[in-house]
């Protein structure tokens, strides 16, 4: 039984399984044994239906296979992910190569639904699959000294057209405060709707951080290294006025160059409402407390 959150559905609370699917089908079973919540809430109210497989698998942020948002669906099959190794290394107790299995077992599953808010103003909704994040650093054991979590991705240029074409610097670089990272909510994902991860979406395991904009959730890591000094991230170094450190959702604090106050449900068709965006994409309930005494402002 996965662990579930207050404003967290899972697949079987929002809609039968057989109707995942397809958007449509998801609509005519909402409007006969309308779908509930766990809390008895409508799942439509909460903003929570999530988006097709479909959808997610064909509208893409994944740069080392080009910057068009259907590069990521047309190209990523090359990407090769067996074996999988992760390299753990810093201020750990048990560093080494892992393969993946090997760092994933015994952990419990987890099936969550979470907002996903990319830093363009879109958005989903998608049905993940994986372990919390503060499982596997536990498991590796974090040195007391540590207070930063770093993540690679995967550099293979022979199967990567946007790596041998430099769009931006490779390998892609993020990383976390560590009490960001043993947040619960916080999860290394290795599948969607139950199906392991689309090489689209970062096969075979990516990061998934609801509260922040989309990059932080960098796909396809390889490397995991504990440290007592903030690491850089891809964004941050192409442009830090832009893109900041934390780059918590915040409809309050805009993009130099658009609005952070609405955005636009991928899915909803080309007449639908913006939705305005939530704070922490809604997560604030669980997440506020780590940023308590900040400037967000400052610190974006
Ligand atoms: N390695 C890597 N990770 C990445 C990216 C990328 O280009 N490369 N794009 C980021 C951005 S901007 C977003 S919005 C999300 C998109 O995830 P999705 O394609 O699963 O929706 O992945 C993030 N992780
Ligand atoms: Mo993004």
């Amino acid at each position: 039984m996965a662990r579930r959150w207050t404003n967290d559905l899972t697949q079987d609370d929002v809609t039968p399984r057989h109707l995942w699917l397809n958007r449509r089908q998801i609509m005519a079973g909402m409007g006969g044994a309308a779908a509930l919540t766990a809390t008895g809430a409508p799942a439509m109210a909460q903003g929570l239906e999530p988006n097709t497989l479909e959808q997610i698998s064909t509208y893409n942020n994944y740069y080392e296979f080009g910057v068009g948002k259907e590069d990521p669906a047309a190209y990523a099959s090359a990407l090769d992910i067996d074996p999988w190794t992760i390299r753990v290394e810093g201020m750990v107790d048990r560093p080494g190569d892992y393969a993946l299995a090997d760092l994933l077992s015994g952990l419990q599953s987890e099936e969550r639904i979470y907002r996903f808010r990319c830093v363009e103003a879109w958005s989903m909704v998608v049905p993940w699959n994986g372990v919390e994040l503060a499982d596997v650093l536990d498991k590796i054991g974090v040195q007391s000294g540590a207070r930063y979590v770093a993540f690679e991705t995967v550099v293979q240029p022979e199967n990567m057209p946007g790596v041998r074409s430099r769009v931006i610097p490779f390998p892609y670089v993020e990383g976390l405060r560590l009490d960001e990272a043993r947040h619960p909510l916080t999860l290394l994902a290795t599948g969607i709707y139950g199906q392991p991860m689309p090489k689209q979406n970062g096969a075979p395991i990516r990061l998934v951080v609801p509260w922040k904009y989309g990059f932080k959730s960098i796909k396809s890591i390889v490397r995991i290294t504990l440290t007592d000094q903030q690491p850089p991230t891809t964004w941050n170094r192409l442009n830090s006025r832009e893109y900041g450190f934390y780059s918590n959702v915040n409809p309050e604090v805009d993009h130099p160059r658009w609005s952070q106050a609405s955005e636009r449900r991928i899915g909803g068709g080309l007449f639908a409402r913006r939705q305005d965006t939530l704070m922490f994409n809604g997560y604030g309930d669980q997440v506020a407390s780590l940023y308590a005494g900040m400037d967000l402002r400052e610190n974006y």
